[in-house]
C-alpha cells in the first residue's frame, strides 16, 4: 500500500492546491491532506472550517482523506505510517524554502518529498493573495473551488455590516 501525504495550511483551499492532490492521488493508494494547527497563527478560517472545505474540494477522489496536525510533521508521518511528503512547487522562491525541509525531514526521519511542479494556469495562485482579491471586492471565482469562493463571500459581508 504506497501511502502519501500533502501537507499545508490551506487557509483556505486553491484550485492550485486541488490540483496537486489531484495529481497526487493518481500516483499513491492513499493520500491523506494535513492541515497544519498553529496556535500563533490565527487564520481567516478555522482548522475546522478548513477541514470542511477541503473535504468538499476532494469529495471526487475515494482514496483521499482529510485530516489535522500539530507539531513535526515527520512526528505526523511516522505515527500514521507515511513514507512520502508531497509538496507543490510553483516558483524558485518556493524551491529554496521547500528544498531545505525536504533535507531536514529526510535527515529527521527518513522521509522522502515528492515536489509536482505546478500546471500553468494556477501557478501564480497561492491562499494569501486569493483572501487579499476576496477581501477588497475582486473576483475569486475563478481561483477556488465554489464552496471556497461562497464562504469567502459569506465572510466579506459580515466584516463589512
Ligand atoms: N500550485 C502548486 N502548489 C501550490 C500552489 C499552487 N498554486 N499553492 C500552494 N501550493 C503548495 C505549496 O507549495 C505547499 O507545498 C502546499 O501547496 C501547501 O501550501 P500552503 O500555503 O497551504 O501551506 P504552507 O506552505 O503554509 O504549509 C507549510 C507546512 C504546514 C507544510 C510546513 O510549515 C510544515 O510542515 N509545518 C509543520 C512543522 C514542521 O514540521 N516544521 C519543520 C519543517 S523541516
Amino acid at each position: 500500500m504506497r501511502r502519501a501525504v500533502c501537507p499545508g495550511s490551506f487557509d483556505p483551499v486553491t484550485n492550485g492546491h486541488v490540483d496537486v492532490i489531484n495529481r497526487a492521488a493518481s500516483l499513491y493508494d492513499e493520500l491523506v491532506v494535513a492541515v497544519l494547527v498553529n496556535p500563533g497563527k490565527a487564520g481567516l478560517f478555522s482548522v475546522e472550517e478548513r477541514m470542511e472545505l477541503l473535504r468538499d474540494a476532494v469529495a471526487h477522489l475515494p482514496n483521499v482523506t482529510v485530516d489535522s496536525f500539530q507539531g513535526l510533521l515527520v512526528d505526523y508521518c511516522r505515527a500514521h505510517d507515511i513514507p512520502v511528503i508531497v509538496k507543490g512547487l510553483r516558483a524558485v522562491s518556493d524551491f529554496e524554502y521547500e528544498l531545505q525541509m525536504a533535507q531536514m525531514n529526510r535527515e529527521l526521519a527518513g522521509i522522502e518529498t515528492l515536489f509536482v511542479p505546478t500546471a500553468p494556469q494556477v501557478g501564480h495562485l497561492s491562499s494569501s493573495l486569493v483572501k487579499q482579491i476576496a477581501t477588497f471586492g475582486g473576483d475569486v471565482s475563478s481561483l477556488v473551488p465554489k464552496a471556497v469562493h461562497a464562504r469567502l463571500l459569506a465572510h466579506r459581508e459580515q466584516t463589512a455590516r
